[in-house]
């Protein structure tokens, strides 16, 4: 580790006035300074190195997060206090790199800290996006997008001056390699995250998001999921698609070329991860370059195909990438005879024409393409990896059972409880000590505290100082909540699947209760956080109605003091690194077998919340960990849901005709709720529950109520209540990301750690 004062050596070097400069320059002398002593690491010569393609990573905010893993987060602190000045306040000046939308990106994240910090040899490719996913507002009553810029005159970026020429269809781009560096936990290790950009990025739109999707050069790298609701939206995404795979399939090249390894050993020195389909182009980009360089066509394929390696995120077929032919001849006409070898050799090796590439309507299938095309093929927790193989994917088992397996996803805890929870980190190492901090399955030492009431009090205590932190954060953001009611979270994209409308229906249950006289035992405060996309009309609709039941609830004398409904705005990896430690009930009520694995849920845990949720996803395997005392299930299973499906069965109609339920959902049309809102926007929502309600909100509704209902009651026996805590917290080791990786590793990448 460094000495005491690198830190401050770097500062005073570059002329920063510790007690004069403001704490925004402070925040940008810091980044400089770290970036100065995080040393870019050259792994072992002829070591196999991983390339991990993904169209996001949502690295959050770095600046403590690299203080963490660098050892110096105590000088900095030290440093700073000795100048009156706190590291929270500064960093609080931090933009957060907008390169992620969800879990997808999130978690592209945790991998790659959890990658160096197991000394692995792993960098990850994708794409600089200038204004992020966007910013939200919500003061309209509705949800609005704006350009979300991090990139300030001191960010994380550093300039390589490499590039990488990217030949289009008709014209050419050079594409700008820009990295972030990725240190590992006091280990010395620091990889990089590659991130492309064209050499002439277009200043951010006039008004919104809205810009000309058709000026390419300019707008490349403008936003992460443009519009796709247009051909031209459409058409822009396969540009930055192919933009990010070919310049890192370049680089790749390059690197091992420099390494001196030759092309017929691809496969021995590299690994190609797709994560999710977005970069699939990869494939037939790397047959392009090295046929181009001499490869014979079925040697490169036997090539590629023990190189890459591909995760499954989904089981929702419109999330599942299809491009029409003509988009690809329009964007990369190159790559076409590619994609059709390999559609022809994926056709010898299977007649079901449910496993083709290029379909009979000239439409590529990139998932399809990735099955055919990698190595291994997992999905993200046990329950999704089932429903691949035994239902969405199965053709693909059929002829490719060794290929698939399952890989829990996991989170850093290094984030995700020792930076964000600092306060129960602490408890949690004067409980059992410090080396959990190393391996998160140590936690487990907890258990032998299950009857220790002192630190179960203190497990209380510090969630109540973490609940009123949040209440000062939002305060200082102009939302006022109660630090002592219970704190009902639920924080994720706006997804129908994910079901904020049937909270929202729970919502207006409790308020109606409310009205009739059956207050709760102590205040309840719902909370949301949830960016919809922007095309997503649905999805915009229900945060419309969320926004609006606020409003009637807090105008409401009676019901006010009682229960409280508010949303997030903008919500993101810092906002969340709030919202985590202080929640109590944590809501992952996906319909079943919708929600491939969920790491929200996994944050929230090892953070002390206690879950509500449904058997979907990975609140499968935290349900088996915790055991059925410390976590709320309700709803039906995945099994039944899917039959449901199956057999066309399920008539929203039937629920809404159940008196109680009917009310809850005609209250959407109500006089009080149309003087708030938008008749439009609340009667399209209406019409979807009672005609349509795909992801059968009403289904569950009644169960979900009562369970809910069950567990706001037994929070009252505060002391069952911290063994829950406790047991969560226990139990959450697994989760950690360090472990996800191991399995990785093991299974699928095989890199030799550093020092092996
Ligand atoms: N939306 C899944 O839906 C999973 C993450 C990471 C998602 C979610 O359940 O935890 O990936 N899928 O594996 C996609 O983005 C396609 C997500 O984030």
């Amino acid at each position: 580790m460094r000495s005491q004062t690198d830190l401050e050596r770097v500062l005073t070097a570059r002329g920063v006035n510790l007690d004069t400069c403001s704490d925004r320059e402070l925040m940008y002398a810091l980044t400089a300074a770290v970036r100065q002593l995080q040393k870019p690491m050259d792994h072992a010569r002829g070591q196999r190195k991983l390339y991990y393609f993904s169209a996001e990573f949502l690295v959050g905010r770095l600046l403590r997060a690299n203080l963490i893993n660098l050892g110096l987060l105590e000088e900095a602190e030290r440093l700073l206090a000795a100048h009156g000045r706190s590291l929270a306040q500064v960093e609080d000046q931090e933009p957060e790199p907008s390169l992620g939308n969800g879990g997808l990106g999130r978690l592209a994240a945790c991998f790659l800290d959890s990658i160096a910090s197991l000394g692995l040899n792993g960098d990850g490719v994708g794409l600089n996006y200038h204004y992020g996913l966007f910013r939200q507002r919500l003061d309209t009553g509705r949800q609005t997008e704006e350009p979300d810029p991090w990139i300030g005159p001191e960010s994380w970026l550093l300039d390589t001056g490499l590039s990488y020429q990217v030949d289009f269809g008709g014209f050419s781009l050079n594409a700008r390699q820009y990295d972030l560096e990725i240190p590992g936990y006091e280990n010395g290790v620091c990889n990089r995250l590659h991130l492309f950009d064209v050499e002439r990025p277009a200043p951010p739109p006039a008004e919104g998001i809205r810009f000309d999707k058709t000026d390419i050069a300019g707008h490349l790298t403008a936003f992460l999921y443009p519009d796709d609701s247009d051909e031209a939206g459409r058409l822009l995404r396969v540009y930055q698609q192919y933009f990010m795979v070919s310049a890192g399939a370049q680089l790749l090249l390059r690197e091992l070329e420099e390494a001196g390894h030759s092309l017929l050993e691809l496969d021995r020195y590299a690994v190609v991860h797709i994560n999710d389909t977005h970069p699939s182009m990869v494939i037939p980009e790397l047959l392009r370059l090295l046929t181009s360089r001499g490869v014979e066509l079925e040697q490169a394929m036997d090539l590629v195909e023990r190189t890459c390696t591909y995760t499954n995120h989904t089981i929702l077929s419109e999330a599942l990438e299809k491009w029409p032919a003509s988009y690809l001849e329009q964007v990369a006409p190159q790559l076409l005879p590619f994609i059709r070898a390999l559609d022809q050799r994926a056709r010898r090796r299977s007649d079901d024409p449910r496993t083709a590439i290029w379909d009979e309507h000239n439409v590529i299938h990139m998932a399809h393409m990735d099955i055919h095309s990698s190595a291994k093929v997992n999905g993200v927790a046990e329950l999704h990896t089932e429903i691949l193989k035994n239902t969405e994917l199965h053709p693909f088992y059929v002829l490719y059972p060794e290929k698939f397996n399952n890989k829990t996803n996991g989170i850093t805890f290094r984030r995700w409880l020792m930076s964000c929870n600092p306060a129960l980190a602490g408890l949690i190492t004067q409980a059992i000590g410090p080396e959990w901090q190393r391996d998160a399955g140590l936690l487990e030492k907890l258990l032998e505290h299950k009857e220790d009431t002192a630190l179960l009090e203190r497990l209380l205590a510090v969630k109540e100082e973490n609940k009123g932190a949040l209440a000062r954060w939002l305060g200082s953001r102009g939302t006022e909540i109660d630090p002592h009611s219970v704190l009902d979270i639920q924080i994720k994209r706006l997804h129908q699947y994910k079901r904020q409308q049937m909270n929202a229906l729970y919502a207006i249950w409790k308020y109606v209760q409310i009205k009739e006289g059956h207050t709760p035992p102590r205040p309840v405060t719902m909370v949301f956080g949830a960016k919809a996309a922007p095309a997503y009309t649905l999805a915009k609709d229900t945060i419309h109605l969320l926004l609006c039941l606020g409003k009637l609830i807090e105008r409401d004398p009676q019901v006010s003091p009682w229960l409280k409904l508010v949303m997030v705005e903008n919500y993101n990896v810092s906002a969340a690194e709030r919202l985590v430690p202080a929640c109590d009930i944590s809501e992952q009520i996906s319909l079943a077998s919708k929600e491939a694995s969920g790491t929200g849920n996994m944050k929230l845990m090892a953070n002390g919340a206690v879950t509500l949720g449904t058997l979907d996803g990975a609140n499968v395997e935290i349900a088996r960990l915790v055991g059925e005392g410390n976590i709320y299930l309700f709803g039906r299973s995945a099994d039944e849901v899917i039959a449901l499906y199956r057999d066309n069965a399920y008539r929203s109609s039937d629920y809404w005709q159940k008196p109680e339920l009917e009310r809850l959902v005609d209250f959407i049309l109500s006089p009080e709720l149309l003087t708030i809102g938008d008749a439009g926007c609340l009667s399209r929502l209406y019409k979807d529950f009672i005609a349509k309600d795909y992801f059968m909100a009403l289904l569950d509704l009644e169960d979900y109520i009562a369970v809910k209902e069950r567990c706001l009651a037994e929070y009252e026996d505060r002391a069952a209540w911290s063994r829950k805590m406790l047991v969560n917290i226990a139990r959450s080791g697994f989760f950690s990301s360090d472990r996800t990786i191991m399995e990785y590793n093991r299974d699928i990448w095989h890199l030799t750690p550093d020092g092996a």
